[in-house]
């Protein structure tokens, strides 16, 4: 494309000026790709180029730094590398995070002659991406990359993928007349607001305001919008208890009395009968999945709901609607808070207090595990101690499995100033998404909580936080194995697992504290409950990346949903 203000200059240096007028801070990659690009970089601009220990976690770093500043995380890695890569933007594609990977490819000239470690790579990035895309032509670069952020952060979100010419892209090398024009628009999420039909807004908002006994099940779409305090504000004004999705958990903080916690298959029990007793759900920015929805059985398909989405084709996808709304979550909120009738609010508060009852009963349920000071330690007690201990404005960071299952059930938000993050389905995401997280927003609190199985997976990249100083905080729920597993395990088994039937989801006993001293940075072990918060001050206060190790119960199992 002409703009009128080309001039002579290798795709390299137009790519680095393109980096720095979208404001990219950060770099994840493997060498090596886009050298000569990465040696404009040191010329031309700040950006940090970080070298990590695998492209996984590379895309995972990336992610975990789009999550946590609404910028796209830019990832990278050569050819031979870069179905590493993809694998690594299914989590992104999942939670809908604006990942821009970069890798090589293929030459014209030499395709399809056993070029060394070259295969197709682009069919792998195609289910995981929204635009998967080769760039051919250096004249390219300018047009392509705009494209790749204008996709990236507009509609729903999500990964892009841009193949350069060359096993390590060395198309960057070549010249052309470009202009390294940058669009602010879409330097971050969300590009554009939308705003709703005004006729769908008050239909759904006549819905809310007859129902007697609401609910709002607030997903991710809500965080990516910024749209908490307008959530809050029209749950407040209207009295309608709010549910959220994981990805949604840090739209309303979990001590607002109108939150009533997450809902569906990695929940809390509260959650799950306030929703199924209600007479209409009102989904705002959620996909309405199977992990929010229990398999749609929280609420039952045929439940009376209405639905916000910035994405038409989300709008009854799994549930028939009352009404459905199309628009940017924040913009929807706060029209509809702005509307709202508070007079219809008084006929709510018998349904309010139910609610708040269900959430009293699940509280008395578990206080003696949240409180308990067994050794080893249970996890219900480790998730409290983050509830009371993590900083006003951390960013938690949660891997999944029994770690989105402790977390997500048992530990809350406090402040509206927090925010929580969590693998939308792979293990061992947590740890390098905490420390994108941590490069994205350095001056905030990061703490990660991980199983060890989890951790495992990039271990190396305590490395990589050492070397260059990415001081978050790693919380293991160190129990020795996945033992997520262990209720599977038993129910093949007829009831009860063999002993040997261990080995299929047990480690060897590890002190990772010691492995992290090892890597330069702090490491601290906990047995007994009781010391964690002081460990956490001690994590926080380090001024390098820290591993908390607590070693907990192998046989603890989190509750599983309610229907
Ligand atoms: C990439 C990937 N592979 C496998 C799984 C299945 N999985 C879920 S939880 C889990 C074990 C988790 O172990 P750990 O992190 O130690 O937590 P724990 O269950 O012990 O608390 C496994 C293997 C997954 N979620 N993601
Ligand atoms: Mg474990």
């Amino acid at each position: 494309m002409q703009i009128g203000h080309n001039r002579r200059m290798t795709g390299a240096q137009c790519l680095a000026d393109m980096f720095k007028g979208y404001g990219v801070t950060h770099i994840f990659h493997v060498p090596a790709v886009l050298r000569t690009t990465f040696a404009e970089m040191e010329r031309r601009t700040d950006i940090k180029r970080l070298h990590v220990h695998g492209e996984k976690a590379a895309a995972y770093m990336a992610d975990g730094y789009a999550r946590a500043s609404g910028k796209p995380g830019i990832c990278m890695a050569q050819v031979i590398g870069a179905l590493n890569l993809a694998a690594g933007l299914r989590d992104a594609w999942l939670a809908h995070s604006p990942v821009i990977a970069m890798t090589g490819g293929r030459e014209p000239k030499t395709k399809f002659r056993k070029v060394y470690q070259e295969i197709d790579d682009m069919p792998a990035f195609e289910p995981v991406t929204k635009f998967n895309a080769t760039v051919d032509d250096v004249a390219r670069f300018p047009d392509m990359v705009r494209q790749a952020f204008r996709v990236a952060t507009t509609g729903t979100p999500g990964p892009v993928h841009l193949q350069f010419r060359g096993n390590e892209g060395q198309i960057d090398a070549e010249e052309a007349d470009m202009e390294p024009l940058t669009e602010s628009l879409f330097a971050r999420v969300p590009a554009f607001r939308p705003a709703p039909d005004e006729a769908s807004l008050r239909a759904a908002l006549d819905m809310m305001s007859r129902a007697a006994r609401p609910v709002i099940v607030a997903g991710g779409g809500v965080r990516a919008s910024g749209a908490a305090a307008e959530l809050v504000a029209l749950a407040e004004a209207l009295q309608i208890p709010v549910a959220t999705s994981l990805n949604g958990k840090d739209s309303i903080p979990g001590n607002h009395p109108l939150s009533v916690g997450v809902v569906g298959t990695y929940s809390r029990e509260s959650a799950n009968r306030i929703v199924n007793a209600a007479d209409l759900v009102c989904f705002i920015g959620t996909e309405t999945g199977g992990m929010t929805t229990h398999f749609w059985a929280v609420p039952k398909i045929g439940a009376p709901a209405i639905q916000i989405d910035i994405d038409p084709q989300a709008l009854g996808r799994n549930y028939p609607l009352a009404a459905a709304v199309n628009g940017d979550a924040k913009v929807a909120l706060g029209r509809m808070a702005a509307l709202a009738d508070g007079a219809t609010a008084q006929k709510r508060a018998p349904w309010v207090a139910e609610a708040q009852k269900f959430c009293a009963d699940w509280r008395s349920k578990y206080q003696a595990a949240l409180e308990s000071d067994a050794v080893p330690i249970r996890p219900e007690r480790l998730c409290h101690e983050l509830t009371r201990h993590v900083p006003d404005d951390a960013l938690v960071v949660v891997d999944t499995g029994h770690a989105g299952m402790w977390m997500g059930g048992m530990f809350d938000l406090r402040s509206p100033r927090q925010s929580y993050m969590r693998s939308a389905g792979h293990l061992g995401w947590a740890f390098p998404a905490g420390l994108g997280a941590k490069c994205a927003c350095p001056e905030r609190p990061v703490v990660v909580f991980t199983g060890d199985a989890g951790f495992w997976y990039h271990i190396a990249e305590i490395e990589t936080a050492a070397r260059w100083g990415i001081n978050a905080v790693i919380v293991v729920n160190n129990n020795g194995g996945g033992n997520q597993s262990k209720r599977g395990f038993d129910r093949v088994y007829g009831g009860q697992q063999t002993a040997k039937a261990r080995e299929l989801w047990t480690f060897s006993k590890v002190n990772f504290a010691r492995i992290a001293e090892d890597m330069d940075a702090l490491g601290l072990r906990v047995e007994q409950a009781a010391a964690f918060p002081a460990a956490l001050a001690q994590a926080l206060a380090a001024n390098r990346p820290a591993v908390i190790d607590v070693v907990t119960d192998i046989e603890a199992l989190a509750p599983t949903a309610v229907a």
